[in-house]
């Protein structure tokens, strides 16, 4: 079988590896987003292709859920000895290699998805994963602080403010010119499913789907996603306060109309939203925590149950 999956970070790298430990023989390709991406100190980071590169190749920290394991943090610590800035994201020693690599090899010329490629090689994911465009693209977020009005990267957001100054706009900078990277839109076309994970709605799910021409293709297919809200909150992290600043509530329900038909098919809820409803799409309420890869590959199979169901 041929699967796509939409994919942010901890979400989506947790969802596919449940999805790969149910089914090993099917070809599985990972559109991963690119608007969380960032350069600091002259390097680019990509956090969302790190992590289900890291997750699904073995690298992950998986307390945190992002980052490498067994992991130090002296260059971090270094720059701070010579006061540079920002100080508050934390890139460790091993972390720090695949952002070299990655930073020389675009600015030797190579487009980004080639260097996912390359550095794919190495972590063997058992998916082939594609960011969602070569074409840089940025998510910010408008706030007002004593600084005034103004767009901070939405890392600094997230990561610095811990998304506690409300986001009054979350813009995806450069969408508008963006173009699918090389291979994402033919994915698309063979999938016999598209499966959207349990990933943020807004910034990560919600920015895929604002490149040209990526929701239109989806549409053509059979598309399950799992929400990622349970009993009026998100699992972990803080995508309520993303929904909140595009004026979407933070329920199943929600997430739901904001995909909306005809893009989605299927749609799985936990068991406490169980009467989740949209005309044109299958419902069905389950156990949706990933405990483990087992919970997880449960929550896979179901969803791609839910598929030969609509099919
Ligand atoms: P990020 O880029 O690291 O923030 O990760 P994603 O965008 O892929 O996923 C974040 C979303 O995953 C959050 O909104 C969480 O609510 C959701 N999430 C995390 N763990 C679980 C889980 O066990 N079950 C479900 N249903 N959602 C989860
Ligand atoms: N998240 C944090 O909360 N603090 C950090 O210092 C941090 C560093 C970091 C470094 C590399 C990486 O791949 C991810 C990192 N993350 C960190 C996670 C990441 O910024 C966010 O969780 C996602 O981008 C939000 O969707
Ligand atoms: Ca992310």
């Amino acid at each position: 079988m041929r699967i796509v999956a939409l994919a942010g970070g901890i979400g989506g790298a947790r969802f596919l590896r449940g999805l790969l430990a149910v089914t090993p023989s099917s070809e599985i390709t990972v559109i991963g987003n690119t608007g969380d991406d960032i350069s600091l100190y002259g390097l680019r980071v990509c956090p969302d292709l790190d992590t289900v590169m890291y997750t699904l190749g073995g690298g992950i920290n998986e307390e945190q859920g992002w980052g490498r394991q067994k992991e130090s943090y002296v260059v971090k610590e270094e720059l701070a000895a010579y006061g540079v800035e920002p100080q508050w994201f934390g890139l460790g020693d091993r972390d720090f290699a695949t952002h070299i690599v990655r930073t020389q090899m675009i600015d030797a010329g190579y487009p980004l998805s080639a260097v996912t490629e390359a550095l794919c090689a190495r972590w063997e994911p058992g998916v082939r994963l594609i960011p969602m465009s070569d074409d840089r693209t940025e998510t910010h977020v408008v706030i007002s602080d004593e600084q005034g009005r103004r767009a901070v990267h939405f890392q600094e957001w997230w990561v610095r403010l811990r998304a506690s100054v409300p986001a009054e706009q979350i813009i995806l900078v450069g969408a508008d010119e963006a173009k699918p990277a090389p291979g994402v839109l033919q994915a698309i076309a063979d999938a016999d499913v598209v499966i959207l994970p349990p990933s943020n709605p807004v910034v990560s799910i919600g920015t895929i789907l604002q490149i040209k021409g990526i929701r239109e293709a989806l549409e053509a297919k059979t598309v399950v996603g799992v929400s990622p809200i349970v009993g009026g909150a998100p699992v972990r992290g803080m995508a309520d306060a993303c929904l909140t600043a595009i004026g979407v509530d933070t329920t199943a329900q929600a997430v739901l109309e904001l995909y909306g038909s005809p893009l989605m098919d299927g749609w799985l809820v936990a068991e406490e939203d169980a009467g989740t409803a949209l005309d044109g799409v299958l419902v069905e309420a389950r156990p949706l925590i990933m405990h483990d890869v087992e919970s997880a590959g449960a929550i896979a199979q179901a969803a791609l149950d839910l598929a030969t169901e609509i099919a």
